[in-house]
């Protein structure tokens, strides 16, 4: 092999964002919401991607940060974002706007819970109408299926 076709390519990045209280995690009502911090969430992610793309994952209980991160992610050609609103998924038109203004980037929205199952205020998605595809329901496994679809593109 030539030395110049060994040099590692760069990793692609994937931006995973997280909304309002889910810096809770682990201690916020643990029946619906699992044990796992976001830490442990992320671990798993980093190790889920190894070799095969980099994870930039954040937290913000701030709308606005959100938006910013979404046009960031764009600004600096990541491979696609997975975000979970938080609440924010039931009330954002910024968001859903923030994604179209986005687009072709592939953005995967992602729940811990199922919200169709749960109060009807949570049955409207914003973030849903724009995404590129959801994961809901599977605990942490939610996470992993989505980053697997980003993976996969
Ligand atoms: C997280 C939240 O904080 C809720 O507001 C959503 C979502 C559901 C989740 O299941 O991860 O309704």
């Amino acid at each position: 092999m030539l030395a110049s076709q060994s040099k590692a390519l760069p990793l692609r990045t994937i931006y995973v964002l997280n909304g309002p209280n889910l810096n809770r995690l682990g201690k916020r009502e643990p029946a619906i919401y699992g044990t796992q911090t976001l830490t442990d969430i992320e671990a798993m992610l980093v190790e889920q991607a190894a070799g095969r793309a980099t994870i930039d994952m954040r937290q913000t209980n701030h709308e606005g940060v959100l938006v910013d991160w979404l046009h960031e992610a764009a600004d600096t050609g990541a491979h696609a974002v997975l975000i979970n609103p938080g609440a924010y998924t039931h009330t954002s038109i910024a968001l859903l706007d923030a994604i179209k203004s986005i687009e072709p980037l592939p953005v995967f929205e992602v729940h811990l819970s199922d919200p169709l199952t749960r109060e009807t205020f949570r049955h409207i998605s914003y973030v849903g109408m724009a995404a590129s595809a959801s994961f809901a329901g599977y605990g942490a496994g939610s996470y992993s299926r989505a980053l697997d679809a980003a993976l996969a593109l």
